[in-house]
């Protein structure tokens, strides 16, 4: 069938894998639809979660063209996370000289850090960014963290085979509001329970595939999903196919209850 230019094949365009619930969300990258911020040139920005969403906190992937990226050095009360999926970024840390970040390079920058982030290659750049106020307690904050997942030990928390936990921002360091962290799955493994909590999460599916169990419903979930899990939402990831999944995940903790 020739389809004139400007027209779309017939589908099922009505079809979506997204969900919304009241706590959590599922989205597939298609359909996330494109945000221009002032801070930022060249630079599309596609928000999986929002506080408009019911989050405490904003994701974003971030689709940086070559040339683009903050406009000015960028400095507020906000604390920010980047991880870096695919092209190269130019990172600079309170008016340090420019580090370059390639894929699954990381940075974390604590409230009043002032950064540029820049792509100064040809092609695209992917960065995952996070950010969200600080809940202060009476340590000193976090300092400004650059560096790569390659840096990070693989641990297993809990012995079960075929799992492992990278954590980016370290591991019951109180100062942190938050972790960032990378779970991986070999065939076969899979949580040992249903677990709910009460921190939330904002997960982005890095490789692989699998089922994800959020609330009551099962969710098939692969490479480049976003899914939002809101305070008490019932979870459980198994990896299906015959190759690892990987995803990072967000996490509130190490804060008191508010009332
Ligand atoms: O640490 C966690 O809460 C993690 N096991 N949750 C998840 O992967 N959904
Ligand atoms: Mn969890």
């Amino acid at each position: 069938m020739t389809i004139p230019s400007g027209r779309l094949p017939p589908g099922a365009f009505g079809h979506t894998r997204s969900v919304v619930r009241r706590n959590y969300a599922f989205m597939p990258p298609e359909g996330i639809m494109d945000s221009y911020l002032p801070a930022y040139e060249k630079t599309i920005v596609r928000f999986q979660a929002a506080p408009a969403l019911g989050a405490k906190f904003a994701q974003a992937m971030l689709e940086i063209e070559g040339g683009g990226g903050t406009r000015a050095p960028i400095s507020d009360r906000l604390q920010r996370f980047f991880y870096v999926i695919g092209g190269t970024v130019l990172l600079s840390v309170n008016d340090a000289a420019q580090i370059e970040l390639g894929p699954e390079g990381y940075a974390y920058m604590p409230p009043h850090t002032r950064f540029s982030l820049r792509n100064a290659g040809a092609n695209q750049a992917q960065v995952i960014g996070l950010w969200k106020p600080y809940e202060a307690i009476d340590l000193p904050q976090p300092d400004p963290i650059v560096s790569h997942r390659k840096n990070v030990e693989c641990i297993n928390h809990n012995g079960t085979e075929g799992r492992t936990w990278e954590h980016l921002l370290g591991f019951n360091d109180l100062r942190f509001d938050m972790e960032m962290n990378i779970l991986s799955f070999q065939p076969g493994a899979h949580f040992p329970d249903v677990e709910t909590h009460i921190m939330e999460h904002g997960l982005y599916m890095l490789e692989g595939q699998g089922m994800y169990l959020l609330g009551a419903d099962w969710h098939e979930t692969w490479t480049s999903d976003f899914i939002w899990m809101g305070p008490y939402c019932p979870q459980l990831f198994y990896p299906t196919g015959w190759s690892k999944a990987a995803y990072l995940l967000y996490k509130d903790v190490n804060r008191d209850v508010t009332f």
